[in-house]
């Protein structure tokens, strides 16, 4: 296995600064020397080019930095879809959760036939047509369903870029009314907090694991550090409180290393300004050498 770090320092999506620190952050907690540790080949790709455009608060059709967020998932799918073909395992750092179209984008234009494991507090699912805030980063996985506005769903030229029906959600506790109505109407998989409460991380991630590698040809992961509970990671750009907690979250990406089904994973929304001396970014370094498979013995 070899491995590629990509950064995207992005907030457009989110519409708040702060996230846009992540991919700092996370390399500053050490994340290129714990790969290497685990004896993984791996090399910092740099970051995504990201436009200048802070002060002007740019909004189109209504969206919040909707070009901006156009042209920076364009680049980040060519980028990722040269990782691919090249047999490298991309990882890249969020940015806020709108970068994902970028990289599935770019993901799905080599592999086709894909699955995604999406872990976060949201549900991501809104539209142009449901959505209360106008920002993307709510919107990235109906996007990669097909769903929305074309000048998103089209960005990497494949579209759909999954199959509904190959797509688990796991972790969500927060929907926006009419989201909810859209994911439950849809053949998404969604396993709420409730569900990983009864069901147990154990029988959720073996389920998860199977739907999103069935008849695929890799899985993406694409992991909300909101997911977990406030308490644990502070410093993400919007907390829901109850999540999952540190053991919850490394047992599910250990069980996703040990299936071999991952073709690339996406880390976002780490805020290093809500954060306590970069505890998210280290705790967001563990989680993703879990993910390439380290253990204890
Ligand atoms: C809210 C917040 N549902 C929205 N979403 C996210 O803006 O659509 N926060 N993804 O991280
Ligand atoms: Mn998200
Ligand atoms: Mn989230
Ligand atoms: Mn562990």
């Amino acid at each position: 296995m070899k491995v590629k770090i990509v950064g995207v320092p992005s907030y457009f999506g989110a519409n708040c600064r702060g996230v846009d620190m992540g991919p700092s952050a996370i390399r500053y907690a050490g994340l290129i020397k714990m790969i290497r540790n685990m004896g993984i080949e791996v090399e910092d790709a740099g970051d995504v080019n990201i436009p200048n455009v802070e002060s002007k608060g740019l909004k189109a059709e209504g969206i919040n930095y909707l070009n901006e967020i156009v042209e920076i998932c364009e680049d980040l799918s060519n980028k990722v879809e040269v990782l691919i073909n090249d047999n490298i395992l991309p990882i890249i750092l969020g940015g806020d959760h709108s970068i994902s179209i970028g990289s599935i984008g770019g993901l799905a234009k080599v592999k086709k036939n894909i699955g995604i494991i999406w872990i976060d507090a949201h549900g991501d699912f809104n539209t142009h047509e449901t959505t209360c805030t106008g920002n993307i980063h709510g919107m990235s996985l109906a996007t990669l369903v097909g769903r929305g506005l074309d000048k998103l769903v089209q960005i990497g030229g494949i579209i759909p870029k999954v199959k509904e029906e190959n797509v688990v959600l796991i972790g969500v506790r927060d929907l926006d009314k009419n989201e909810r109505d859209l994911l439950q109407k849809s053949k998404v998989t969604v396993f709420t907090m409730d569900d990983i409460d009864r069901m147990g991380i154990v029988e959720v991630m073996q389920k998860a694991i199977k739907i999103s590698s069935k008849d695929t040809k890799g899985v993406h992961l694409s992991f909300d550090m909101d997911v977990l509970d406030p308490l644990e990671a502070p410093g993400v750009g919007t907390p829901v409180k109850g999540g999952i907690n540190y053991r919850e979250a490394h047992l599910a990406l250990e069980m996703i290393a040990e299936a071999k089904i991952l073709t690339s994973i996406d880390l976002v929304e780490v805020n290093p300004i809500l954060d306590q001396y970069n505890h998210t970014a280290e705790l967001a370094v563990d989680l993703i050498t879990s993910a390439l498979g380290k253990r204890i013995l």
